[in-house]
C-alpha cells in the first residue's frame, strides 16, 4: 500500500508569480505546485491541501495554531507525513510551532524557496521533492525539520541567515542534522535532547505579546507603554549575551512584575548568558529584577512560545521551567 503524504501550502516565494502591479505575489495553490514541479513518486500518494496563500510575514500565531490542528487531523486520518510549503521569512516560527503543537507520530517537514518558480535557477521544485522524501522517510526522533537546499535542519535550531541566497538557512550552534542527495535521506543524529515542554494547543483567544529590540541608549519609553497598550507579555532582543541599556532595563523591570518579559539576543545562532555579567542591564541584573532569560531560542520562536504558554494560563514560574528546555532560566 502506498504511503500518503500531504503537502499543505501556505504561500511564500515558492508559490509566487509576477503581479501586473510589480513584484511577485503568492498565486499558486498546492495543487498547482505539484503539477508545475511535476512532483510524482512511485509508492507515494501525494495530496495537496491549500491552507493559506499569503507571504509568510502575513501569517499570524492563529494561522500557525490552525496549521498544527490541521496536521494533527491528517496524522489521525492515515497520512504518513506532512510537508508544509511557505515563505522563508518565517519558516523558523512555523517549524517551531509545529514541533511544539503538532503530532509526534509522523514526520513534519517545512520548506519553501528563495527564488520564485519563474526565476533562473528556481529552487522550489528541488526543495519540495527533497522534503517529500524526508516526510516519507519516517520519524527519526529529531522532531519537525526544515529542508532547504539539500540540508536538513532541526526546527528548534534553524534560522534564516541570508535574505537572498539559496543556502539561506543555518542551525547554529549545532549545524545541520543531515542532508538529502540523489533522492536519498541521510540523518546524522539519532535524537535531539532535551525534550520539548508539553504544551497543549491553545483553545482560547491568543494574548498580544510584544517583540522589542534594545538599541543603544534606548530609554525604554516604548517598553513603558506595553501594559497600557494591552500586551500580556514581551520578548526583548538584547545586545550580546542579553544586555540592555540601564534606562530601558529600569522600565522593563517595572513591567516584569506585571507581565512576563523574556530576554533574547540579537546575536544570530547564539544564546543569552545566565551568570557572567553583573552590571546594570546585564543578564544577572535583569534576572534578579524578574525578567526571564530566553536561552538559545530566537526572538520569533520565543514570541510564539510565550503566546501559547500565556494562552494556556501558565504563570511566570511555569514559563521559566519551559524556558529551561532551551537553555533559558
Ligand atoms: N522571502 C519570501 C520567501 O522566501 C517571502 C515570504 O517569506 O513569504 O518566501
Amino acid at each position: 500500500m502506498s504511503k500518503k503524504i500531504a503537502v499543505l501550502s501556505l504561500g511564500g516565494t515558492i508559490s509566487m508569480t509576477e503581479a501586473a502591479t510589480g513584484g511577485v505575489v503568492p498565486t499558486l495553490s498546492g495543487e498547482t505546485l505539484l503539477e508545475r514541479f511535476a512532483i510524482w513518486e512511485p509508492n507515494l500518494e501525494i495530496v495537496a491541501i491549500s491552507f493559506r496563500q499569503i507571504a509568510s510575514a502575513q501569517l499570524s500565531p492563529d494561522d500557525l495554531i490552525g496549521a498544527a490542528m490541521k496536521i494533527r487531523e491528517l496524522a489521525a486520518t492515515g497520512f504518513s507525513g506532512v510537508v508544509i510549503t511557505q515563505g522563508t521569512d518565517t519558516i523558523e516560527e512555523t517549524a517551531f510551532a509545529m514541533d511544539l503543537l503538532g503530532p509526534k507520530n509522523i514526520p513534519v517537514v517545512v520548506t519553501g524557496a528563495m527564488r520564485h518558480p519563474d526565476a533562473p535557477g528556481a529552487d522550489g521544485a528541488a526543495n519540495l521533492r527533497d522534503s517529500i522524501m524526508m516526510a516519507a522517510n519516517g520519524n527519526r526522533g529529531i522532531g519537525v525539520t526544515v529542508v532547504m537546499d539539500g540540508e536538513i535542519h532541526a526546527a528548534r535550531f534553524v534560522t534564516k541567515a541570508n535574505t537572498a541566497t539559496v543556502r539561506a538557512f543555518h542551525s547554529m550552534p549545532i549545524g545541520q542534522l543531515g542532508w538529502i542527495k540523489e533522492g536519498s535521506v541521510d540523518v546524522a543524529v539519532a535524537a535531539l535532547a532535551p525534550a520539548l515542554p508539553d504544551v497543549a494547543v491553545p483553545k482560547q483567544a491568543l494574548p498580544a505579546v510584544a517583540v522589542l529590540k534594545a538599541g543603544l541608549g534606548d530609554d525604554g519609553r516604548i517598553a513603558a507603554r506595553l501594559i497600557e497598550l494591552g500586551y500580556s507579555g514581551a520578548v526583548v532582543e538584547g545586545m550580546g549575551g542579553g544586555h540592555i541599556h540601564p534606562a530601558m532595563a529600569e522600565r522593563l523591570a517595572e513591567i516584569a512584575g506585571l507581565i512576563p518579559v523574556v530576554v533574547s539576543t540579537r546575536v544570530v545562532g547564539s544564546h543569552v548568558l545566565r551568570k557572567t555579567y553583573g552590571f546594570v542591564g546585564s543578564e544577572i541584573d535583569l534576572s534578579r529584577r524578574g525578567l526571564l532569560l530566553g536561552g538559545w531560542l530566537t526572538s520569533g520562536k520565543l514570541h510564539f512560545l510565550l503566546t501559547c504558554l500565556l494562552a494556556n494560563g501558565w504563570n511566570s514560574a511555569d514559563i521559566r521551567r519551559a524556558l529551561a528546555a532551551f537553555g533559558g532560566a
